[in-house]
């Protein structure tokens, strides 16, 4: 067995689907990497699970209406789900609230405490004496103090995108509350991270690593300032020191030891409970981490300082493999906007070798990169159905339905033979290189690469015309045992970008199992045996027309704002409820304002009695005269108002999205009944 690799997968957050840009960053490159390293036959173990502790997940259960752990158990679950779907061949995949985390997570703070680098410090944070807790920035919001803007959230705003501290804002509220909060002192614990300034220093300039992540790092390192690692929350892990009630470790501190507590995990579940050790303490291991770039202080500087001040010497990153972000038709996916493409839904219409194929040929390995339907249409039509899928298809039926079906011999070499053979190994080497270097866009374009000059070849050899004179049989089945040669290093490219098309193909020259329990270098050094059957080819990838792409991207263009925050407001009791009065009434009249950009007159029929309603709604019907007639609900108990010189008789009510205004409508209850 060749040597130990670690590798391990950024911990993504139990709180929401995961997306493409995800994949792109952390899950497929490392996947990629693991399998040609187990093709390669070192001893790999890889290694993730889900982030579920911090307030990223207390917010989103807060707002989801679930509790911290239902929203955990649930994301969870759908990680797991869709990393199987998408093949993402983890060795294990635990989770941060597994049994085996909170006690080393514990033990870390509490070797840094012994050993000098944790301090305690008073604090002033912001205090709800409604909800009795201290809220963390994000349970802030408050008037920005940059720009006035009303909305702002405690660590930065939307509006003009300032940074600050919540404690900053004007008018902080709770932003589940919206309770009035004030300034009061507290406990906090720091990592005194600065002190492995120097030991850091050196320990990154021995690294080669990627210039986006060197650079990124370097600003940091001149700054680098002790953190406050402990919050006020009651969700994580807690502290274990007396006087700490109520705080707990702050998640960027306990998710990264979660790479060695799921490793653990690992080792219990397989019934060697030591097994860990090999990967965490050997220092022969090589250790590969796969972050997406806003991760990269995170593991190049908090957590490797970490690890220099535990008793136990853990190994540390050797390679930081930090992707770039992937965009999504030119803009960032936003789950805010809604500008996303459910992943699991894609799913259903499109296999996940295509999608594996199309986000490996664009890797975002040293800048943003695009994903669009419009290339992954490309991608699958041009590239894995005509050139690789082509290639294959046609050498294997000409080999079923001219030769036999069998393996054909293998004779003397012409210049031509032999130059192809060479492109065939070139290509080769060009992909092992750069899966070992994990640069999957070019190995990615390896594979495409040797399937052209395969088609090429084919084309140049003529194997139709060869076939017509007998003189050159032994040229033919030279010919067509080349073409087979390709196709093994097809298989072989594409095992670790494409693991289920590759196993197809390894079936389809003969082979059983997968091509994945091979060896890299015995599947090259191996040649194929003549006279073995060869079963009938399968379709390995189908094209995708104009009109599925374009309903992608309609679908995508048009798809509405989720309302991800349910910003409730507060709680009333069904007498609360009660109090209102909502009749059926029917648009009778509806008129502009003559001055009023927004408001529509409207005269209400409410069976009983006609009102005069003044309504918002003037600047989403720009013909008033479409809603006569239209059957809506009246809050019929209002008090009256005077708007723009005129009486209004009660309120419509109407679904307000995206500047637009919708009526409810009812379809057969009469004119003046009651809803409840
Ligand atoms: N969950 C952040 C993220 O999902 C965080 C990574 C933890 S890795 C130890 O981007
Ligand atoms: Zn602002």
């Amino acid at each position: 067995m060749n040597g130990r690799v670690l590798i391990t997968s950024a911990l993504p957050y139990a709180n929401g689907q995961l997306h493409f840009g995800h994949m792109a960053g952390a899950y497929l490159p490392a996947d990629c990497f693991a399998r040609f390293k187990r093709l390669k036959q070192n001893d790999v173990l890889f290694i993730s699970g889900s982030d579920e502790y911090g307030i990223a997940i207390t917010l989103s259960a807060e707002l989801a209406g679930r509790t911290p752990k239902e929203q955990v158990d649930y994301f969870h679950k759908e990680n797991v789900d869709l990393f199987k779907k998408l093949n993402i061949s983890f060795d294990h995949y635990s989770r941060t609230t597994c049994k085996k985390h909170a006690p080393l997570v514990q033990d870390f703070f509490l070797t840094l405490l012994k050993n000098g680098y944790i301090e305690e410090k008073i604090v002033e944070q912001l205090y709800s004496e409604e909800e009795g807790r201290f809220l963390a920035d994000r349970y802030v919001i408050g008037i920005c103090p940059k720009c006035g803007f009303e909305e702002a959230r405690g660590d930065e705003c939307t509006k003009c995108g300032g940074n600050y501290e919540a404690t900053d804002l004007k008018f902080p509220k709770s932003k589940l509350t919206k309770s009035n909060l004030t300034l009061k002192k507290t406990k906090h614990w720091f990592f005194k991270c600065n002190l492995f300034k120097d030991k850091l220093i050196k320990f990154l300039e021995k690294k080669d690593w990627r210039p986006n992540v060197t650079n990124f790092v370097k600003p940091y390192i001149d700054e680098f300032h002790e953190r406050c690692i402990t919050r006020d929350l009651e969700w994580g892990v807690p502290l274990p020191i007396d006087g700490a009630h109520g705080k707990v470790l702050y998640v960027w501190f306990d998710a990264p030891i979660g790479y060695i507590s799921a490793t653990q995990e690992w080792a219990e579940n397989i019934g060697e409970v030591d097994a860990w050790k090999k990967y965490w303490l050997d220092p022969e291991t090589k250790y590969v981490q796969f972050i997406g770039k806003d991760n990269i202080v995170f593991h190049a500087m908090i957590f490797p300082a970490m690890v220099m001040g535990q008793d136990i010497n853990y190994n540390i990153v050797d390679n930081l493999e930090a992707n770039e972000f992937l965009t999504i038709e030119g803009k960032r996916f936003s789950k805010s906007t809604g500008w996303n493409i459910d992943l699991k839904d894609f799913l259903t219409r499109y296999t996940s070798d295509t999608l594996r194929y199309t986000l490996a040929a664009n890797a975002p390995e040293n800048q943003d990169s695009e994903f669009t339907f419009k290339d992954f249409q490309m991608r699958v039509n041009n590239e894995l159905v005509g050139k690789l899928g082509n290639f294959i298809h046609r050498t294997l039926t000409f080999i079923i339905d001219r030769m036999e079906q069998k393996i054909p011999e293998c004779h003397d070499f012409s210049s031509d033979d032999d130059d192809f053979l060479d492109a065939i190994r070139l290509k080769l080497e060009e992909a092992e290189e750069s899966f070992e270097n994990c640069r999957l866009r070019k190995a990615a374009l390896s594979l495409i690469e040797l399937s052209s000059a395969a088609n090429a070849y084919f084309d140049l050899k003529k194997p139709w015309n060869l076939l017509k004179d007998k003189e050159s049989k032994k040229e033919l089945e030279t010919t067509m045992y080349c073409c087979l040669t390709a196709i093994k290093a097809i298989a072989l490219i594409a095992s670790p970008i494409i693991p289920e098309s590759a196993d197809k193909i390894w079936k389809m020259l003969g082979f059983a199992g997968s091509i994945s329990t091979q060896s890299w270098d015995v599947v090259i050094g191996n040649d194929l045996i003549p006279g073995k059957n060869l079963p009938h080819p399968k379709i390995l990838f189908s094209k995708i027309d104009d009109e599925a792409i374009q309903c992608e991207i309609s679908k995508l263009t048009n798809m509405k704002t989720p309302i991800t925050h349910a910003n409730l407001k507060e709680i009333i009791s069904i007498d609360d409820f009660s109090k209102l009065d909502l009749r059926v009434g029917r648009i009778e009249k509806a008129e502009t304002i003559q001055k009023s950009k927004k408001l529509l007159k409207l005269i209400v029929d409410l069976g009983f009695e006609k009102r005069t309603i003044l309504s918002g709604i003037a600047q989403s019907y720009e013909n008033p005269e479409e809603l006569i007639g239209k059957r809506v609900i009246v809050v019929a108990n209002l008090k009256k108002i005077k708007l723009m010189g005129i009486e209004s008789e009660g309120m419509i009510l109407a679904a307000s999205f995206e500047n637009f205004l919708e009526l409810p409508s009812i379809k057969d209850a009469p004119e003046g009944t009651q809803i409840s």
